[in-house]
């Protein structure tokens, strides 16, 4: 190989290199999330929207949600109604008691319409008004069928789901 053609090797390499860096560089996520309570971003964050603009159409835009168990996740539930009596959270809890859960919850405002005290509850989010996402983590349970709903008064009639840990 001759000092020349070597020449060309190296320039066409560090060609390839900043070729590859700019082509990373316009690959940066873009969050439609308007407004973040908290950014968490990570590999294990489930994302999750809530939506419909009246009590008719609220709805999740999963049925059925699937996760590993007894694994630590972030859970990102976006707002995306557009009628501010529609605030949101979701619960997830033990198969059957979607009834029990929201009667209870009732009377916890303070708490995102959840008793804390609620065995049946796994694990909640806060509440997010329109055009918010709200964060939060914790540890899935062992491998199950589970359910989810939002205990916002009135809404877990429709706003259900089912929860599986594997
Ligand atoms: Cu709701």
């Amino acid at each position: 190989m001759n000092k020349l053609s070597l020449l060309i090797i190296v320039f066409f390499a560090i060609g390839c290199g900043n070729n590859t860096k700019s082509g990373f560089e316009n690959e940066e996520p873009i969050s439609s999330a308007p407004i973040a309570k908290s950014k968490i971003i990570t590999t294990d964050t489930l994302y999750i929207v809530a939506m419909g603009e009246n009590m008719s159409k609220m709805k999740f835009n999963k049925k059925v949600i699937r996760v590993p168990s007894e694994k630590n996740i972030t859970v990102a539930l976006t707002n995306e109604s557009t009628d501010a009596t529609m605030p949101h959270n979701i619960v997830f809890i033990q198969k059957g008691y979607a009834n029990d859960v929201g009667q209870g919850g009732l009377s916890h405002k303070d708490n995102a319409y959840v008793n804390p005290n609620d065995e049946n509850v796994i694990a909640h989010s806060g509440l997010a008004q329109i055009g918010e996402t709200t964060y939060f983590s914790f540890k899935t349970p062992k491998p199950g069928n589970y359910e989810f709903i939002c205990s916002y008064p009135g809404h877990w009639g429709l706003m259900k789901g089912e929860f599986i840990t594997e």
